[in-house]
């Protein structure tokens, strides 16, 4: 078995340690950064999911498993190639109300500060209200909401009415992602800006900066 299927192995089985001393290893021979996140982690959760979808694994596991992801994460960020702090924004981060999904918003958020951009990170379980508090506080320049579940997708759009209806869309820019969601559906609700993946969310801003 290669390296990166070990890894992504070890993501399924949920084996923490595991995941970071491969990851460690890939790095140590030579491997990109990004290229163990994208050819060895991430299809390790992928594959996660879909046994999850399938019954086949149950909370618990799937928690030992995120643990496992975010270690190989926190093991490559290091690694990353930081860009010099050219790129003036500030960007306030987090996942929308009722949903505790992280991992996704913390690897946006690890791109984000990879490229130099100053990021207030709101954590998970975010309500509109503390969406907006945040904004009046920190006057960020943009706006990234995180929702991972279709019964949470609302609340992107709840919270973007709040901020409207507060007039706090004046110079904000508005982004969302998360695997349910889509360009269409960043348009309905008045998203400025939508992005695929963390690496397309850093490359985003820096096109709007
Ligand atoms: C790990 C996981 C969990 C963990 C979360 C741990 C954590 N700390 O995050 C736990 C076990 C807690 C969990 C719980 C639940 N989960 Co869950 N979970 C997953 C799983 C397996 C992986 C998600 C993940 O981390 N992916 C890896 C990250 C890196 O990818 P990502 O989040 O998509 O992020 C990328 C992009 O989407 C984008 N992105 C993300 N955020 C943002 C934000 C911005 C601004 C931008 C621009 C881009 C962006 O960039 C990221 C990196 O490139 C998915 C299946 C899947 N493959 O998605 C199910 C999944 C999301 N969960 C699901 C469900 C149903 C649940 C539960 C409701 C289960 C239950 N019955 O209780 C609960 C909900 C709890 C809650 N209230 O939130 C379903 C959702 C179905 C749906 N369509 O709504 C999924 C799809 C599983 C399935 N196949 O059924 N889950």
């Amino acid at each position: 078995m290669s390296l990166y299927e070990q890894i992504s192995l070890a993501v399924q089985k949920g084996e923490i340690e595991e995941v970071g001393s491969l990851s460690k290893q890939a790095l140590e021979e030579g491997n990109n950064a990004l290229d163990v996140l994208n050819s060895a982690l991430m299809p390790g959760i992928e594959i996660v999911g879909e046994k999850f979808g399938r019954d086949e694994l149950f909370i618990p596991e799937v928690m030992m498993c995120a643990q496992a992801l975010q270690a190989g994460i926190n093991t490559i960020n290091p690694f990353l190639t930081k860009e010099q702090s050219s790129y003036k924004a500030k960007i306030v981060i987090g996942t929308v109300a009722n949903d505790v999904h992280d991992l996704g918003k913390n690897l946006v958020k690890m791109m984000f500060t990879a490229n130099g951009f100053e990021v207030i990170d709101m954590g998970v379980d975010v309500s509109a209200e503390k969406f907006a508090a945040a904004l009046e506080e920190h006057k960020p320049q943009v706006l990234g909401l995180s929702a991972l579940l279709t019964t949470t997708m609302p609340e992107m759009s709840k919270t973007i009415e709040l901020i409207n209806s507060k007039g706090l869309h004046n110079g904000l820019q508005i982004m969302v992602g998360g695997a349910p969601v889509t360009e269409d559906f960043a348009k309905e609700i008045g998203a400025d800006f939508y992005a695929d993946n963390a690496i397309e969310a850093a490359n985003t801003v820096k096109g709007m900066i």
